[in-house]
């Protein structure tokens, strides 16, 4: 029996529900099967009908992957959860279960390249309007919205300036304007944030970062109330068809045991390189919130349990600079992605956000002499070394 009132990690461990009653298999069976056999054709058209319940074909639902919706809903304090193949697939299907042809939404304008992408090629396709604003400004927020506008999308902390948004006031404006609050809580995690507990809609995860947590797995979430998935879920994601593996979502499962743990180490070591770079006469400036000179300092300290494993920095000097940097780097691995075990670096203007104009991408603050870490659970003491011999031979 999983009990709602368990403590988190006690939860990320137990929270897919327990031992296989069947085998007794501690780690939970992936159901590696497209479709399931029904009793007799009265079982196959009642399961249609929806007279009665159970598995039908794993487009539309697999004890594997149910497992993990089910573990993810409770650790983000949410009814239920919808999986996906990928993040982007997770925020897509998001869009078109709020949105209708002719509608729009507002989004936060510093946000992972791929989804600015989403906005740019695939939107006007379907005559969904986008509205970029500075989230960290209300005022901007509140004169975008129109009576057309489904929904407010933020994410926080943002990708890659860390940037922070208000979940609570933005919520405040969403719910004032009969709209919904979406936030990609990809970079905080469910240990360190909760959105839905601050007055959110729907959070959403590209569960390839922390969630996995090795650098494995492709992986999106959704999660909210039982209205909302239900139409997520039968309306729209089972038609569109970007599901999840049961070896994937098995993988998923196993990350979460560890989430609280892995989260621990990088907030740690992040605090510490954070502090380092700060001090590093190469180094312009850091963007950690845990840092009191990071703008929003007290604002995620209010809304986060802890500041997370990502960290920008502006060196002094520019790309050229940066890349000498970069590369001679030992240690950290230069990559996209993040939330994995090993530090990944990566310059987000030449790579993740070269989908952004340079005039789009200097007015989310994404610098072209901006570096961004994710930091790994490695001993800090040699990211720490690493790092220096970059910043030496910049
Ligand atoms: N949301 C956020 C905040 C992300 O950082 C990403 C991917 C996505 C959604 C999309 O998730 P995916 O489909 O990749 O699972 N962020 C990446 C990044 O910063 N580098 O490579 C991917």
């Amino acid at each position: 029996m999983v009990k709602k009132s368990w403590g988190f990690a006690t939860l990320a461990v137990h929270g897919s529900g327990g031992h296989d009653p069947a085998t007794g298999a501690v780690s939970p069976p992936i159901y590696q099967s497209s479709t399931f056999a029904f009793h007799d054709s009265q079982h196959g058209a009642d399961l249609f009908s929806g007279a009665a319940e159970g598995y039908i074909y794993s487009r539309i639902l697999n004890p594997t992957t149910q497992a993990l919706e089910q573990e993810i809903a409770l650790l983000e304090k949410g009814d239920e959860a919808v999986v996906f193949g990928s993040g982007m697939a997770a925020i897509t299907n998001t869009i078109i279960t709020l949105c209708n042809s002719g509608d729009n939404f507002v989004s936060s304008r510093t946000i992972y390249g791929g989804t600015h992408a989403l906005y740019l090629k695939v939107m006007p396709r379907i005559n969904v309007g986008v509205t970029e604003v500075d989230a960290t400004d209300l005022n901007k927020i509140e004169d975008a919205i129109d009576d057309k506008t489904r929904f407010l999308f933020i994410e926080t902390p943002a990708n890659p300036t860390i940037e922070i948004m208000d979940i609570k006031a933005c919520a405040e404006i969403a719910h004032r304007k009969g709209i919904k609050l979406v936030v990609d809580n990809t970079f905080a995690t469910p240990y360190l944030q909760n959105p839905l507990k601050l007055g959110a809609d729907l959070v959403i995860h590209s569960a390839t970062k922390y969630i996995g947590g090795h650098g494995d797995t492709v992986a999106g979430i959704v999660v909210g109330p039982t209205d909302i998935m239900t139409e997520m879920r039968k309306g729209v994601a089972q038609d569109i068809g970007a599901i999840l593996s049961p070896f994937n979502a098995w993988l998923l499962l196993r990350g979460l045991k560890t989430l609280p743990v892995r989260m621990d180490r990088h907030c740690k070591n992040a605090m510490r390189i954070a502090q380092f770079l700060a001090f590093h006469p190469r180094v312009e400036k850091v963007w950690y919130p845990g840092l009191r000179t990071h703008p929003q300092h007290d604002l995620a300290a209010a809304q986060m349990s802890n500041f997370g494993g990502m960290i920008a920095f502006d060196i002094k000097g520019g790309l050229e600079e940066g890349k000498r940097m970069i590369d001679a780097l030992e240690l950290c691995t230069i990559a996209v992605s993040l939330g994995d075990c090993d530090t990944l670096v990566v310059h987000p203007a030449s790579t993740i956000h070269s989908t952004y104009s340079p005039e789009d991408r200097e007015a989310a603050g994404i610098k072209d002499n901006m570096i961004r870490l994710s930091v790994g659970i490695e001993a800090v003491e040699d990211i720490i070394e690493d790092l220096t011999l970059g910043l030496k031979k910049m």
